[in-house]
């Protein structure tokens, strides 16, 4: 099968997709943008199994059911707060990816939704988060054995432009 990665706009709530990455904090806890719409979605079920990692650094990921939602699987990944780009928020944007498509790979999924992470609250300048984000995904995907999609889901305009133009 040919592996493929896709930019969409739309709500990554919605995706029924082995495995949704939720751009999270590090106490995993919940919050606005993605992460509060993914724990709506998802129900109470999700805050208590996020509970038991008591937080998860930044550039690493962590794996729950989806509970209420369409996917089978959440990986939540906490990405950098952009502190004006020298501050390793490269490495660990790229981190973020690796890692939550790591643990993808290791739990079989074969499609797999990504949201733009760290370009909301966290500040990071979406163009170059695109470039990271579609070098780090297209990497990936040469070497993988399960992960077969990939799928950016923006949720506005500015968003889908800046990836379809890294892809
Ligand atoms: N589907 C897809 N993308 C979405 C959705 C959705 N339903 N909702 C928002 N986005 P952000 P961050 C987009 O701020 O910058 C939270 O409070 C949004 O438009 O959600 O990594 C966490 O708890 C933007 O393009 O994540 C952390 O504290 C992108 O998702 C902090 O925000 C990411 O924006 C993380 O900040």
């Amino acid at each position: 099968m040919a592996k493929t990665i896709k930019v969409e706009r739309g709500d990554i709530t919605k995706y029924q997709v082995d495995a949704i990455v939720n751009a999270a904090n590090t106490t995993l806890m919940g919050g606005g943008g993605v992460d509060g719409a993914i724990h709506r979605a998802a129900g109470p079920a999700l805050y208590a199994a996020c509970e038991k990692f008591h937080g998860c650094p930044t550039g690493e990921a962590r794996i729950t059911p989806g509970f209420q939602l369409p996917a089978k699987y959440i990986i939540h990944t906490p990405g950098p707060i952009w502190h004006g780009g020298e501050h390793g928020e490269a490495d660990l944007l790229k981190n973020s990816y690796r890692n939550s498509l790591q643990l993808a790979e290791h739990y079989h999924c074969q499609t797999v939704a990504f949201p733009s992470i760290s370009t909301g609250v966290y500040g990071f300048p979406v163009e170059q988060a695109a470039v990271i984000a579609i070098k780090t995904i297209r990497e990936f995907l040469a070497a993988s054995r399960w992960v077969q999609e990939v799928i950016m889901v923006a949720f506005d305009p500015k968003t889908e432009a800046a990836y379809q133009k890294a892809l």
